[in-house]
């Protein structure tokens, strides 16, 4: 099936150091879509300047710049990748893949590269939400989605509503709900390239990101 290009949808709030690195690297035929929450550090200039459509998104959350993303996206396979360098966009081609034979939703779980830093909050909250939603949701995950790819109008179709951290737990049980077949693969994870955490990287972001899930996931 050709689906034509794919889009990237980049969350980015304040990740001008390193948006650079994630644009350049990604592959032929994806096409970078960064939505940009009232960055102060040149986000939208430099994600320009590296070849980016760029769309403002005012209200704030993680949920809130992916939705506006995907909005604009136009119609077929929509990939969702952070902008901080954690994550490396040459391994999106593999999801495509598996959406091409067949799956409705291919979703990453992170794989830490030796010398990552990866909190012992982040890793609970993610290992406590990623079960709730194998016992209950019936759903193959180890992991809480951090990238992944589906089509666009599908997702928009899921109306998931969340516009926080908890956008990509409500839309793994809608997708479960819609009865979607749901793959899991095994990407890379890094330290950010650049810039600050504004989630899991303080015990603080970790909690709120926690209570966001469990109050979707309940
Ligand atoms: N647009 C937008 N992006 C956000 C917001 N919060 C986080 N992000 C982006 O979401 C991605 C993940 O956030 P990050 O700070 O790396 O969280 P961490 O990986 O848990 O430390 C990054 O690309 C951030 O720039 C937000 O409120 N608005
Ligand atoms: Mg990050």
């Amino acid at each position: 099936m050709n689906d034509g290009p794919v889009t990237v949808v980049l969350p980015c709030l304040n990740e001008a150091s390193s948006l650079p690195g994630v644009l350049d690297a990604l592959p032929a035929g994806y096409e970078a879509l960064v939505v940009d929450n009232n960055s102060t550090d040149g986000t939208a200039d430099v994600a320009r300047a590296h070849g980016a459509r760029v769309v403002a998104e005012s209200a704030p959350g993680y949920g809130a710049a992916v939705h506006a993303g995907i909005v604009a996206a136009p119609p077929g396979i929509v990939a969702v990748l952070d902008g901080d360098g954690s994550m490396d966009p040459r391994e999106l081609p593999p999801l495509v893949r598996e959406l091409e034979a067949g799956a409705d939703m291919a979703v990453g779980r992170r794989r830490p590269v030796p010398g990552l830093r990866w909190p012992w909050h982040a890793r609970l909250g993610t290992s406590a939400v990623s079960w709730r939603l194998r016992a209950k949701h019936g759903l193959p995950v180890h992991d809480i989605a951090p990238m992944r790819v589906a089509r666009r109008d599908a997702v928009l179709a899921l109306g998931v509503t969340d516009r926080r951290s908890g956008y990509p737990v409500e839309l793994l049980m809608r997708a479960a709900a819609a009865g979607w077949r749901v793959v899991e693969c095994d990407v890379s994870y890094g330290p950010r390239t650049g810039g600050q955490s504004k989630v899991s990287g303080s015990l603080r972001g970790s909690f709120h990101a926690t209570v966001d899930f469990l109050r979707t996931i309940s």
